[in-house]
């Protein structure tokens, strides 16, 4: 068996629940290799309502990092999430061209949880454009799915249609919209989308605040579902089980944060490991 390489392009989140390091914990526990290039450094500030710094990292940096992790020749899947600034995106864009990717996975980070600031709101626009087009699939939050289709808002079920539509003309061979606890329905409803059918996955909304890290989960997930050569519709069923497992297992890290704990769906379930 030949372990499979998964890259994160991401910032780093100290707390250890979202960013890169949720995402190198996904990969692990997806029995993949993980690799990362840190886009930026985010820290919180506990004696100022654990309000988020982010601190980018120079684009040549990362470009560096990127040269040291394709030396190790071609990569099974790779996904991006905080970019830190237009030139990390352009970069990010050129790697995926230059190194000839296969399976990309976009997170359009826009706002960390608990912040209602955008972060970065000029990388918005460099995402659609030099992103969106080479993106196996991308995953926004109703939030972000707004951004990106240009919606005032996205809040039921119809609007994750009409959002997931205006996705795709962006370029990307599929979006995945990730209802979570404020769409106004009673269940969890992430919808998936190719251009021509709709896939829904539905599951019970999970009542808790220790959630901080599940979308990067998410798509962490599916990248690493993607790298061991599932189709995109069962690595998002996979994903979605196993960040709802981790959603269940979250914590209080302290006042103000609870993250998804990552290796819960195996300690529930050992069959990601065969
Ligand atoms: O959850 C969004 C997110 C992504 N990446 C990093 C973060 C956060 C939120 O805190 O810190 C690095």
């Amino acid at each position: 068996m030949t372990i499979k390489k998964v890259l994160t392009v991401a910032g780093s989140d100290s707390s250890g629940g979202a960013g890169l390091q949720a995402d190198l914990k996904t990969f692990e526990e997806y029995g993949t290799f993980g690799l990362s290039a840190i886009t930026a450094i985010v820290t919180m500030d506990a004696d100022n309502h654990w309000h988020h710094h982010v601190h980018p990292i120079a684009s040549e940096l990362v470009h560096e990092q990127l040269s040291t992790i394709f030396s190790g020749g071609s990569l099974d899947a790779m996904k991006t999430g905080m970019l830190g600034s237009v030139d990390t995106i352009k970069l990010v864009s050129n790697v995926i061209d230059k190194y000839d990717v296969k399976s990309v996975v976009i997170d359009p980070v826009m706002v960390c949880k608990g912040e209602n600031e955008l972060v970065q709101p000029e990388n918005g626009q460099a995402m659609r454009e030099y992103l969106l087009p080479r993106a196996t699939i991308v995953t926004p939050n109703l939030f972000e799915a707004s951004q990106l289709s240009g919606m005032a808002k996205v809040s039921t079920v119809a609007d994750m249609k009409e959002a997931a539509k205006r996705i795709i003309e962006l370029g990307a061979e599929h979006v995945v919209i990730k209802g979570g606890k404020s769409l106004e329905d009673q269940n969890a409803i992430d919808l998936l989308y190719d251009g021509s059918e709709f896939t829904l996955y539905e599951s019970e909304k999970i009542h808790t605040n220790h959630n901080h890290g599940a979308g990067c989960t998410f798509a962490a997930a599916i990248a690493a579902g993607l790298a061991k050569g599932l189709s995109v519709e069962a690595a998002v069923a996979k994903a979605k089980a196993f960040t709802a497992e981790g959603i269940r297992s979250g914590f209080a890290f302290n006042q103000f944060v609870g993250p998804v704990w990552h290796g819960a769906y195996n300690k529930a379930d050992q069959r990601l490991l065969q």
